[in-house]
């Protein structure tokens, strides 16, 4: 096949990758604007390259014609979360929507692969809009914790490097390397609610602080600048305190000032 007949055929999955990571980055927004932890901790995506796609087809007996409907994983996206619960949480949301139908999951992290790989794999359709109309195209998504992510990508790229048959000492390693990633995940697991509350907290500090900032600067546009200057010395006292209870409490004073400015909705 041609380069550029490649280059088309491959053009809707990068669309796909594109929009869907734009689409689980926004959800990490929503929560993180409302001040709230986000079950996503970073999204990534890739689509396959050509070479890869002639090699898994050899591999696995496939016509180049029907590669397409037979190779799942052209398009992937891969979701990274901070705890195990959040992966679950991340496939409900998931199922949940109306632009992805799940065709396929698999649970790697209830039955952990006899590697140690684990991971939550969803295959779902997706339909991107493209000139010659609407094209429907499978995409992986693979959703793991930052610990499995982490064991997982090295294991890939040493299979890579020894072509599938990875040294018996190297592979023992990496199956002792597992076990501890598997613990790492159950004791953090332990002080989820802890991390939670913490990283809530500091959030809704930065989002609060973040919002002040904007009102005084608002403010600048439209009251009496001595007016303002008072206001921002009282916000930095109050922010070189410490003290959270009065800057929640500033907080409302000051979003009660800018609406009678109508400070609010400027930029
Ligand atoms: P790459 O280079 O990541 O694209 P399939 O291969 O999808 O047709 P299979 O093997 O049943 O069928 O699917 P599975 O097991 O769900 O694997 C799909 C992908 O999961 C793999 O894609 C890997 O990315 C990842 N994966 C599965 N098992 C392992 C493992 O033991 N170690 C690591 N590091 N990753 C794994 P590809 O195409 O194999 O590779």
């Amino acid at each position: 096949m041609k380069i550029q007949m490649w280059r088309e055929i491959l053009d809707p999955y990068s669309l796909a990758v594109d929009e869907l990571v734009v689409k689980f980055n926004h959800i990490i927004d929503f929560y993180r604007n409302k001040g709230e932890y986000s079950p996503i901790e970073q999204v990534t995506g890739r689509v396959k390259t050509i070479s890869s796609i002639i090699e898994k087809a050899n591999k696995k007996q496939i016509r180049l014609e029907s590669f397409e409907e037979q190779i799942d994983d052209i398009a992937g996206v891969r979701i990274i979360c901070q705890f195990v619960k959040d992966i679950y949480k991340v496939v409900e949301i998931i199922r949940a929507r109306s632009d992805m139908k799940i065709k396929d999951e698999k649970d790697y992290i209830d039955n952990i692969k006899k590697s140690g790989y684990r991971s939550y794999h969803l295959i779902v359709c997706y339909n991107v809009e493209t000139l010659q109309g609407t094209k429907e195209l499978q995409v992986e998504i693979q959703i793991r914790t930052l610990a499995m992510n982490f064991w997982s990508t090295i294991e890939h790229s040493l299979q890579y490097k020894y072509k599938q048959n990875i040294p018996v000492e190297i592979r023992n390693r990496l199956t002792s390397a597992a076990k501890a990633v598997l613990n790492l995940d159950e004791e953090m697991s332990e002080v989820r609610d802890d991390i939670m509350e913490a990283q809530n907290s500091f959030r809704k500090k930065a989002n609060m602080v973040s919002d002040i900032l904007i009102n005084i600067q608002n403010l600048y546009k439209v009251a009496d600048k001595a007016d303002v200057i008072s206001i921002q010395d009282e916000f930095l006292d109050i922010y070189q305190n410490g003290e959270e209870e009065k800057l929640v409490e500033f907080s409302i004073k000051l979003d009660k000032i800018s609406a009678a400015y109508n400070a609010q909705s400027l930029n």
